[in-house]
């Protein structure tokens, strides 16, 4: 690898600085950075008081036996308390926690009293059905308040809850209750999708089928759709709205587990990332508060992601929560039943911070920027995005057309198994350069490190680890001890291996270049197939770009771009591919040209928007393409290969 063409690639010198007046209201300054270097956990420390404890800890942090990590030992809380009940006691019992948007438009809102009251009737109805402290509990639900209060009803009993998401097949349920062998599933009868109730529950009755954990399956009504009933089957509303609304919330330990969520790794079975408490609430809370400069008393705050996801999880249920936001929650898709669905929303409820992924606005930029311009987006206040490296050009997007020029735009890295925010701007302090989430949050250790785990100098590029423990990290792989230290501690000793690609920029910001499967080696140069996609989006006739490394006899690997452009294009198939390999050999170098350009209709991507540049390898490879059951929807690649034999563009 050449660190030197890394380092020369993708030249992006534009930066912003907080507006005077946002950074003069803001609620972190730069001595955050100042006090966690001086007292790294001592600062953490600081933070847990955000929280509401029933008993002290009495050590910071155990780490003697590494990589098993123990936060706050000692220290005894209950996280759905923090969540809901404490701002009912401190006066807050009137406020607005939840805003649900339907896809059909209704909207209904939810205070914290009346949280309170859902979360301890569900907490009442799970100890009527037997589930004590430890047992683990099953959700697969749409985006409905019923998802948030199982979560925290599970929270508050102590009952570890596993979130499945609801566009998972029942074979990936089936699995993940049997690795969980929880005891209890919530589900419902159906969901709402672009406008139809499509059934779920038979997916829960199927996997359910097989896996003898479970006694029982406790359903919502949400579309009132006809279901198959059982002896173990209870509806919700019978159950959950006849139970008590009181219930005392007891405290736990700080390392009690509070939930396990599934992630794809490398081999076919997915590992359950594995969360505790006292840690994980303060690191969601705190980053939750300090990145989104969260006001409680003045912010609408919507995060897009689902509940099936990390982001949901630590930016939907708990960080926000446990500060005492007012959010909304949107059950529906952002083209039901219109392309400015979305911005209708942001409108209607006077959102100020929008947190989103990269993929959503390249669809946007791809609709065009007359939708969102045809409603009133000035209530926002700031911007997120996560789950991929954002591009250049979609940043720069986000920002003028959603966020009016004025926005800070926060880029945030972490993972399913960081389970909080790791680098990320602070709003009111950094000066954010599009595309780079800049550097490690307070408290947190990040490197760049090469092949033999040495930091890498200003200006190179290697792998991303974590080289301090943080609070919410994950505590291990449900029942694998040794693949959690397989998996991330055996590359570089005493160091967490995230499995990404990155760049240290002369200023010492760091660029997230995608996971190093995803990073090309092309005649010895190391070029990320983000840099490629951002150069060819940056050309006025793409719209979206994926990019994958195919293997290639001569130079190891050949770059093939997959391109859909923007619109009916203005010039013929061949011309338009040469100018666009032209574009990139501009914008990068020639070493980055592709070798290959291909114009489709559509981009394989799973649930969570992530390109699946594994099966377009296979196409860029000549192969028959591989399982597709993680993709959103599995005609695509159809789509594509049918477009391709069609298709003018290979040149
Ligand atoms: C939150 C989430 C984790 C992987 C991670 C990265 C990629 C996430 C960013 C990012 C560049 C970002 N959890 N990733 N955020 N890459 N910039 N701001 O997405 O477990 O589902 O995925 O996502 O590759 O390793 S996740």
């Amino acid at each position: 690898m050449s660190d030197d063409a890394l380092s020369n690639l993708l030249q992006e010198n534009r930066s912003f600085p907080p507006d005077a007046a946002f950074a003069k209201r803001a609620n972190v300054t730069a001595e955050a950075y100042a006090d966690a270097d001086a007292d790294r956990l001592g600062f953490w420390a600081v933070q847990a008081q955000r929280l509401a404890w029933d008993s002290p800890w009495h050590q910071i942090l155990d780490w003697s036996n590494a990589p098993f990590a123990k936060w706050f030992v000692g220290g005894r809380l209950n996280v759905a308390y923090n969540c809901v009940d404490r701002h009912v006691e401190s006066g807050h019992g009137e406020q607005t926690a939840l805003v649900f948007e339907s896809e059909s438009g209704d909207s209904r809102d939810i205070t914290y009293r009346e949280l309170q009251e859902m979360v301890s009737q569900a907490a009442n109805a799970l100890q009527g059905l037997g589930v004590e402290a430890g047992d683990r509990v099953a959700i697969y639900l749409p985006m409905i308040p019923e998802a948030i209060v199982a979560m925290l009803a599970c929270a508050r009993i102590g009952a570890p809850h596993s979130v499945v998401f609801a566009g998972f097949s029942a074979e990936a349920l089936r699995s993940r209750i049997d690795d969980a062998q929880a005891k209890v599933v919530i589900t419902a009868d159906g969901q709402f999708r672009r406008g139809s109730a499509m059934p779920l529950k038979p997916a829960v009755d199927e996997a359910v089928a097989h896996t003898p954990s479970v006694d029982h399956v406790l359903v919502v009504r949400r579309t009132g759709g006809e279901v198959e009933w059982t002896g173990r089957d209870v509806w919700w509303h019978e159950v959950v709205e006849a139970a008590s609304p009181e219930h005392h919330p007891q405290a736990f330990d700080a390392e009690h587990p509070l939930f396990i969520l599934y992630t794809s790794g490398t081999t076919g079975k997915p590992k359950g990332i594995l969360h505790t408490s006292g840690g994980y609430l303060t690191q969601a809370a705190w980053t939750h508060w300090a990145v989104f400069d969260l006001k409680p008393d003045e912010d609408v705050y919507w995060c897009t992601a689902d509940i099936g996801w990390v982001t949901g999880h630590s930016y939907i249920v708990y960080g926000p929560l446990a500060n005492r936001v007012t959010q909304v929650i949107y059950e529906g898709t952002p083209d039901t039943p219109h392309k400015g669905r979305w911005w209708e929303i942001v409108q209607k409820h006077r959102v100020t911070i929008l947190y989103t992924a990269p993929t959503a606005i390249r669809t946007f930029m791809k609709w065009g920027e007359h939708i969102p311009d045809d409603f009133d987006l000035s209530s926002l206040r700031l911007l997120g995005s996560v789950g991929e490296p954002i591009n250049p050009e979609a940043w720069m997007w986000y920002r003028r057309v959603i966020g009016g020029e004025t926005c800070p735009i926060v880029d945030t890295w972490w993972q399913t198994e960081t389970g909080a925010m790791m680098i990320a701007p602070l709003p009111g302090v950094t000066a954010c350069k599009p595309g780079s989430a800049m550097r490690p949050l307070p408290g947190i250790g990040a490197e760049v490190v090469d092949d033999n785990g040495a930091p890498v100098d200003p200006g190179g590029g290697g792998y991303l680890v974590l080289d301090e423990p943080w609070p919410s990290m994950l505590r291990g792989i449900w029942g694998d001890d040794e693949r959690y230290v397989q998996t991330y501690w055996s590359r570089w000793p005493g160091e967490y291996f995230a499995g990404d690609g990155a760049k240290l920029d002369d200023q010492g910001a760091i660029w997230l270049l995608g996971r190093v499967d995803d990073v090309m080696n092309v005649s010895g140069h190391r070029i990320s197939t983000t840099e490629v996609e951002s150069a060819l989006v940056s050309h006025p006739a793409v719209a979206e770009a994926a990019v994958v490394g195919a293997t290639d006899a001569t130079t190891g690997q050949g770059i093939v771009a997959f391109v859909i452009l923007r619109g009916t294009p203005q010039k013929d198939g061949a011309e338009l591919v040469a100018e666009l390999r032209d574009h990139v050999a501009h914008e990068i170098g020639p070493i980055a040209k592709p070798r290959q350009i291909l114009v489709v209709t559509e981009l394989p991507k799973t649930r969570s928007g992530k390109i699946m540049r594994r099966l377009l390898r296979d196409i860029a490879e000549n192969r028959e393409v591989g399982d597709v059951t993680t993709l959103a929807d599995p005609t695509v690649m159809g789509l594509i290969s049918d477009g391709l034999s069609s298709s003018a563009a290979d040149d």
